[in-house]
């Protein structure tokens, strides 16, 4: 009996962000599989770690664009889910800027509209935005599970504020958002948003922290999505990183979901505890190999065979598998450098993928041609005299 009492007092839930569904989708239907598995990871993780409820901070799908079969079995998953925990653990999410891209196809898209969208009139999630033009004590609207509308949903004696993507009036609207929600009310505050914080990302713009900090009165964790680089802040700020890489250069970048555990037993001390506890997912394997040219090529074919025997020799001391499954195929990385082939402009990349997907074990490949000419342009820019005395 003491042991469920206080286990009563402790609130777990799962922060993830930018799973970005449908990445991959028209090249390797197996790649785009692992951004499903990490959702489907995601669930498993949250059903056996028996937590209250998930947290997903927006760019949950990569865009407006989606092939009918993944999202028939993202809607599978979440139905399973729902079923199967009898609709116990509530999926609380926001809409990024990926998921509210204004393009589709090529084309504008007049009506704002998500696929998150989608599946909360399916009731499989739950999304929450706000008005920003509302004034402060209107802000945030008690989750209304009818109009499926609502900036704020309390769970326990958790409260969780969220709102969509703000985009440039992030920094405008950060004030408004810390006088709408209540100070001392008891609860636990949770603020859900959409944006990085400069200086945790090179060369990436975000929010100041001053204009962040001022929040921290009133919300005891912060739930960011949107840099893909994991990062945690002043014990109180805390952005998961993405759950797979979305591109080439975020494939050694730190990611992943946090469990967090809060005890609120200590509430009766005005004060509350949490533990937030880092755990990697089974990302796939990204290897990358660089091939130097010695010579210049004259023929497709001599640069293919090349490519071919580098590779061959790469995957027989490395891999010794032949027959991978799909699940354990490395992503591919193929630098080529050294001198540029003559006809290299007509290098069909697209052919030189293919031949390298019907060969080797690996689920996907893109080649960067980084080629010695490239630096020759760069010496054209130094004057002679700098290499007259080498
Ligand atoms: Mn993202």
């Amino acid at each position: 009996m003491l042991k469920s009492d206080s286990e009563n007092q402790k609130v777990r839930f799962i922060h993830a962000s930018d799973i970005h569904l449908g990445t991959g989708q028209y090249q390797s239907p197996e790649r785009a599989d692992d951004f499903l598995n990490v959702l489907k990871g995601i669930i498993d993780l949250a059903i056996t770690k028996k937590v209250n409820f998930i947290l997903l901070g927006g760019d949950v799908f990569s865009s407006l664009d989606i092939l009918p079969e993944q999202l028939g079995r993202i809607v599978k998953i979440l139905k399973d889910f729902r079923e199967k925990t009898q609709n116990s653990i509530k999926i609380i999410a926001i809409e990024g800027n990926h998921d509210i891209k204004k393009y589709s196809r090529g084309a504008r898209i007049k009506r704002r509209q998500s696929w998150l969208r989608f599946l909360q009139d399916l009731d499989l999630l739950i999304l929450l935005d706000i008005n920003p033009d509302a004034p402060p004590e209107k802000l945030f609207q008690t989750y209304d599970y009818k109009t499926k509308k609502g900036g704020k949903i309390r769970i326990g004696n958790v409260i969780v504020y969220g709102t969509s993507y703000l985009g440039r009036r992030t920094e405008e609207i950060l004030p408004k958002i810390r006088s709408g929600i209540a100070k001392n009310d008891g609860c636990f505050h949770i603020l859900l948003q959409h944006f990085g914080i400069k200086g945790q990302m090179k060369n990436v713009p975000g929010i100041l922290p001053y204009k962040v900090q001022p929040l921290n009165d009133r919300i005891n964790y912060l739930a960011l999505g949107h840099y893909h680089l994991q990062f945690k802040l002043g014990g109180w700020i805390f952005n998961p990183g993405s759950g797979e890489a979305v591109s080439s250069i975020e494939s050694n970048y730190k990611r992943g979901i946090f469990l967090v555990e809060i005890n609120t037993e200590t509430e009766k001390k005005k004060k509350f505890s949490f533990n937030v506890k880092n755990i990697t997912l089974k990302n796939r394997e990204h290897l990358w190999f660089t091939i130097y040219f010695p010579q210049i090529f004259q023929g497709e074919q001599d640069v293919i065979s090349f490519i071919t025997e580098k590779l061959k020799k790469k995957f027989s001391e490395e891999i010794e598998e032949r027959n991978l499954p799909h699940s354990k195929k490395p992503v591919l990385y193929l630098v080529l450098r050294g001198n540029k082939p003559l006809f290299s402009s007509n290098l069909d990349l697209r052919n030189l993928q293919d031949r390298i997907l019907e060969q080797f074990p690996v689920i996907s490949t893109r080649i960067y041609e980084k080629y010695v000419e490239n630096i020759r342009t760069l010496e054209t820019f130094i004057p002679i005299n700098n290499f007259a005395k080498i």
